[in-house]
């Protein structure tokens, strides 16, 4: 497999991820072929993602320390509380390991004290829920731009997976974890942060401890707490129900932009 980590060949990678997800013409265009053998087309197709790209690069409105919510609510699992994971909340989560493999060349197994030594981001932001509240924060985390870098993703990656701690709903076939997954536009986005803070402190267990994605161009329920493990892939249909994430598997969009 070969390791992807410049800029300009991630670039080109999340041009055609994008690509293939939104611009069905251009899609059509391809699978034909065509595309790296007629110049032309490629360069149209080029133009046409990366415009779409731009508005996807944006980012979310920032506030100051002043406009930090008062209360904060939590949603959803509020602590998986299961055996595994209280030994580790017990320990602190000293004993917790990230582990970050699939379409990569590098599978890493990352400590906290790891991901604390990545290039980090801090940003205070407004959390959405679907449910129609929101709040105000600050979060800092490790940049899940940095973190794929270090384990190089595989050319044939196109999506990022997120598995949780939490069931949060008791089924047969346990597709009930709590799982979620995002394009390379958006893992590559600068916002996006593998956050172990929260206003300053370790991220508390009702929020995600010890590690929840922050998403901030999507709605809470994108944004995976008690992230166990990362993996890169081709696609998320043979991933639980198929959708891409715990509430798109029962009817929620998997681009929920907002
Ligand atoms: N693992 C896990 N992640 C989750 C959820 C959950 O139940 N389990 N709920 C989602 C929803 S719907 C929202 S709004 C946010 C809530 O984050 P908060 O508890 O920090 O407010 O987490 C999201 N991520
Ligand atoms: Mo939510």
């Amino acid at each position: 497999m070969e390791a992807l980590t410049s800029r300009r060949r991630w670039l080109q990678r999340a041009l055609a991820a994008a690509g293939s997800l939104a611009l069905s013409a251009c899609d059509r265009l391809a699978n034909s072929g065509r595309v790296g053998s007629a110049l032309d087309a490629e360069e149209t197709w080029t133009k046409h993602a990366q415009r779409w790209l731009l508005g996807r690069d944006a980012l979310a409105p920032e506030f100051s320390e002043k406009d930090i919510s008062k209360e904060f609510r939590s949603n959803g699992t509020t602590d998986p509380d299961t055996d595994a994971y209280n030994r580790l909340a017990q320990g602190g989560f000293t004993d917790w390991r990230l582990q970050v493999g699939g379409l990569v060349e590098h599978p890493l197994r990352l400590s906290l004290q790891d991901l604390r030594s990545l290039p980090s981001r801090t940003q205070i932001t407004r959390h959405d829920c679907v449910e129609g509240w929101s709040f105000i924060a600050k979060w800092k985390g490790a940049r899940l731009s940095a973190l794929l870098a270090r384990a190089g993703l595989a050319s044939s990656a196109r999506y990022i997976v997120f598995y949780c701690a939490d069931t949060l709903e008791i089924t047969l076939d346990g597709t009930g974890q709590y799982y979620e997954s995002i394009d390379l536009v958006d893992a590559m986005h600068p916002q996006t942060i593998l956050a172990y803070e929260m206003n300053d402190r370790p991220l508390p267990i009702p929020y995600g401890a010890p590690l929840r994605l922050r998403l901030e161009r999507q709605l809470g329920y994108k944004m995976a707490k008690y992230i166990m493990r990362i993996d890169a892939v081709a696609s998320f249909k043979d991933i639980s129900r198929g959708h891409g994430g715990f509430w798109e598997d029962r009817g929620y969009a998997w681009y929920a932009g907002i």
